[in-house]
């Protein structure tokens, strides 16, 4: 007998995209890029690209960072081996843990999943404390919780000076586009 297979579900998640090498902009873009052609995952919205001050080893370049809103019918372990090809494709080398780097995507939440193993942590184990993740992501999705708190609440209470808003999601879509 003939059965149709049972739908993929399709999970919301969120990644935080971060460069301080290179040419930055570009990189950022090219990965959104990269995102949008990736089978299994939906391109929502993206928040503003913020230029910060490094967070971790001080004397290193500023970065720019944002957070995407993304729909996915990937699997959470899927959806990171996908976001680290594309870290790759950019020239990425891990050299130093918390340095310099060309791109960073971290899966931040995926729906409510709560996961702790040696490949994966959900929600992002350093989120909270993170004024680079917190701004834009509260921008995104102002009431979503991590843990007890919302976004919004955790945006409050970090140090936020080191932010300043850089380029507007409307400007990165169209490059996104553009390079296609
Ligand atoms: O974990 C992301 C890489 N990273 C960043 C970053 O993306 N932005 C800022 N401002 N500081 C950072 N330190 C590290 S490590």
């Amino acid at each position: 007998m003939w059965r149709s297979k049972p739908a993929k579900s399709v999970n919301p998640a969120y990644l935080a995209l971060g460069s301080n090498l290179g040419d930055r902009r570009r990189n950022l873009v090219g990965a959104i890029q990269h995102l949008y052609a990736q089978p299994g995952i939906e391109v929502i919205s993206g928040s503003w690209v913020y230029e910060t001050r490094p967070v971790g080893v001080v004397g290193q370049p500023d970065f720019l960072n944002l957070v995407l809103a993304i729909r996915t019918t990937l699997q959470p372990l899927d959806l990171l081996e996908a976001c680290l090809k594309i870290e790759k494709e950019f020239g990425r080398e891990r050299r130093e843990r918390w340095g310099p780097r060309t791109l960073d995507i971290d899966v931040l939440l995926y729906g409510n999943a709560v996961l702790n193993n040696d490949r994966l942590t959900l929600p992002h184990p350093r989120m909270q404390e993170r004024a680079f993740v917190l701004v834009p992501l509260a921008e995104l999705s102002p009431e979503i919780k991590i843990g007890e708190a919302t976004a919004t609440d955790l945006a409050k209470i970090v140090d936020q000076s080191g932010l300043t808003r850089a380029i507007g999601w409307p400007e990165i879509f169209a490059e996104t586009k553009a390079m296609q």
